[in-house]
């Protein structure tokens, strides 16, 4: 089947279910080929129905922004997505495996956006409309069955996102570049990877968003967050789990699976 704009809230309603329930669906390239404008499409009337529900917009994400990502999930491009206040999750906080379907983590670096974005910045200026780094733990939670999608699937999806946890905000001089960051559960060191791994160099996830952002008329308001995408594979996560990101002069961050 082809779809046309009358199927996008259909599948649109189908993935956001399918969040609201925890319960996974099919995905849907199995049966419709569409394009990642219409995935966008869909992405964005997904949102509508969580802001209708009451959550706010409080920021958008990269993903795919590493190739440990792209081969870990067999894609081959990088995407954005929207973050909503009630995925934030506080440093320490419990995390109910059953909200979810089968959840996963990766370490991420957060920015705290300082500044409207308007217009596409470059990396002399970037630093000028960013308040603040940290590093992040997201919870990715694909609402399709057995993780498995496209990429216009996992854009649809509004790219698995489902939680994240944010740590300690530092000033925005501080050192990303270069830095190792890593994902322990359980004190076990579950992935290690370099924060250039993300576009060669992290800041460069902000200057993609404010392109992206500004291409899709999303604006990037004073207070927004911004996740840069994973340097390493995600994690699946049991019932017990103590996970703990960590990155070199950001501190950690920490959330406990119950
Ligand atoms: C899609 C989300 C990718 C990242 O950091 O690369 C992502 C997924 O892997 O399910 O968040
Ligand atoms: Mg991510």
């Amino acid at each position: 089947m082809k779809l046309n704009a009358m199927n996008y809230n259909k599948i649109a309603e189908l993935l956001d279910k399918a969040a609201y329930n925890a319960k996974a669906c099919e995905q849907i390239s199995a049966h419709t080929t569409f394009d990642l404008n219409a995935a966008y499409a869909i992405q964005s009337i997904s949102m509508s129905r969580r802001y209708i529900r009451g959550e706010k917009l409080t920021g958008l994400k990269l993903g795919f922004t590493s190739r440990a990502k792209m081969e870990q999930m067999g894609v081959h491009d990088m995407i954005w997505g929207r973050l909503t206040d009630s995925m934030h999750y506080a440093s320490g906080a419990d995390l109910k495996k059953d909200k979810f379907i089968h959840p996963r983590v990766e370490p991420e670096i957060a920015f705290l956006v300082s500044e409207k974005i308007e217009k596409e910045l470059t990396l002399e200026n970037v630093k000028e409309y960013v308040h603040s780094v940290a590093v992040a733990i997201e919870v990715i939670d694909s609402r399709y069955e057995n993780f498995k999608f496209s990429l216009e699937d996992v854009v649809a999806d509004n790219c698995s996102s489902s939680g994240f946890v944010l740590g300690e905000w530092k000033p925005v001089g501080t050192n990303i570049q270069n830095i190792p960051i890593q994902i322990n559960i359980n004190k076990a060191l579950a992935h290690d990877g370099n924060s250039n791994a993300i576009l060669g160099n992290p800041w460069e996830s902000m200057v993609a968003i404010s392109r992206l952002a500004v291409d899709n008329g999303e604006i990037l308001k004073k207070g927004s967050i911004v996740l840069a995408g994973a340097a390493t594979p995600a994690s699946y996560v049991n019932q017990g789990d103590s996970i703990l990101a960590s990155a070199e002069g950001l501190g950690n961050v920490s959330l406990q699976v119950i």
